[in-house]
């Protein structure tokens, strides 16, 4: 299973600009409110150096792309409607994108930056973009305010007076969000509560919704529309102001990665995703010519159109989900080639995980791993690395 990255945001942000740069797709954008109904699922990338040159290895990648020692690692994206304030109590297209959001890992929270849009999506001018940023955190919350209430009543209905394990009522009806009790239960205790819901007030019930949400839906903020002035303007209020501190903000404009990949599957620029510069290689005229200069000034200004980078950043960053490769300690190919996969793993992920992680069948036959860089063995406990080329040695081969 690939991670599944969210898209969020109130609407006319850009999140359908910003999926179809990402995926390759073509779902509607507009400049009005709910273009978006149904949620769509794409394939986007991560980039990670890849391993293969490190051993004079050519890779094939069994999933993805390899471009100039680069591996483009496949995980999910989905793009879900706008968010309006009061979602949560039904507005606008109401609770139904919030289930859209369940089995995401992490979100990207796409703002317009350029402030040329209201609350609600609608055009306008000077729109402070940190009230978006607010009101979504807070819907959020809500949201997850609303279901932990339930878990609560059930609790408490269940087992009036009686001895129980709050913990497990509570995971039990917050299991949508990735939660199990163990986690359910260190949230708790962190929080400084007793584990007790009636020894609870309302402000216990916010922070602990808020706390949950946090740990089960951690965000980035991408800084769209970017290549406007308003939003170049905005980004530096913004991300000079110490309220934000918490949250990490990525430059972006969707519009022009967008723009670099259509001209690049026409060749007229040569362009990897990603990259803070492009070459014209083909023929365009002098419009053309000046929309690309335009582009490349602020691909070059903020090193990148922002894209790959929001999604890196939280996959990498903020999950510190690490990219590990099988490798083959004394360096023989299978039939298969080499270098052929490249797992992304959560933090802390260990050669028994990563076994796991692979098949069930060399989980439970491991015996140890080799470190391929270094051809020593590891442990079957040993925490794995970023980037870490690891050889399994299992009992157990996967089944077919
Ligand atoms: N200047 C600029 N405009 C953008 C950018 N990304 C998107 N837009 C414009 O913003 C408008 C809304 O884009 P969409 O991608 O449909 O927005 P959305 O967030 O999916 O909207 P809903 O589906 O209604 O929630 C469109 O007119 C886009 O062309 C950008 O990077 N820069
Ligand atoms: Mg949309």
């Amino acid at each position: 299973m690939s991670y599944r990255i969210g898209l969020v945001g109130k609407p006319s942000v850009g999140k359908s600009t910003f999926f179809n740069a990402a995926t390759m797709n073509d779902v509607p954008e507009g400049a009005y409110p709910f273009t978006t109904i149904d949620p769509s699922v794409g394939e986007a990338y991560v980039r990670v150096d890849c391993a293969a040159p490190e051993f004079d290895e050519t890779c094939t990648p069994s999933v993805g792309v390899c471009e100039d020692g680069t591996r483009f690692v496949p995980v999910q994206l989905v793009d879900v409607a706008g968010l309006v304030p009061g979602a949560h109590e039904g507005r606008g297209l109401g609770n139904q994108f919030l289930s859209d959001l369940n089995e995401t890992d992490v979100l990207v929270h796409v703002v317009d930056f350029s402030g040329k849009t209201d609350i609600e999506g609608e055009a306008t001018e000077g729109h402070d973009p940190r009230e978006d940023i607010d009101f979504l955190e807070e819907e959020l919350d809500q949201w997850y305010l609303d279901v932990l209430g339930k878990g609560i009543d059930k609790y408490e209905t269940k087992y009036h007076g009686a001895e129980a394990a709050i913990e497990a009522d509570l995971a039990e009806q917050m299991s949508a969000f990735g939660i199990g009790e163990d986690e359910m239960k260190q949230v708790i205790l962190a929080q400084g509560l007793e584990l007790d819901p009636e020894t609870w007030d309302d402000d216990d019930r916010e922070e602990l919704a808020r706390e949950i949400r946090k740990r089960t839906k951690p965000m980035v903020v991408a800084a769209n529309k970017m290549d406007t002035p308003e939003a170049q303007e905005n980004w530096e209020t913004i991300t000079d102001d110490p309220e934000y501190d918490h949250l990490s903000f990525v430059p972006a404009s969707a519009h022009a990665e967008k723009a670099l990949k259509n001209a690049a599957e026409a060749g007229v620029v040569d362009y990897t995703a990603g990259d803070d510069a492009f070459d014209i290689v083909g023929d365009v005229s002098d419009e053309q010519e000046a929309g690309l200069r335009q582009i490349e000034e602020f691909v070059e200004g903020y090193g990148g159109t922002g894209v790959q980078q929001a999604l890196e950043e939280a996959v990498f960053d903020v999950l510190d989900c690490i990219a590990v490769f099988p490798g083959s300690a004394n360096g023989s190919k299978d039939e298969k080639g080499v270098f052929r996969d490249c797992f992304i793993l959560p933090e802390g992920s260990t050669t028994e995980d990563f076994a796991f992680h692979i098949h069930s069948d060399i989980g439970e036959g491991l015996l140890h791993g080799t470190d391929c860089r270094s051809n020593r063995q590891v442990s079957k406990d040993h925490e794995l690395s970023h980037r870490d080329v690891i050889e399994l040695v299992s009992t157990k081969q996967a089944a077919p």
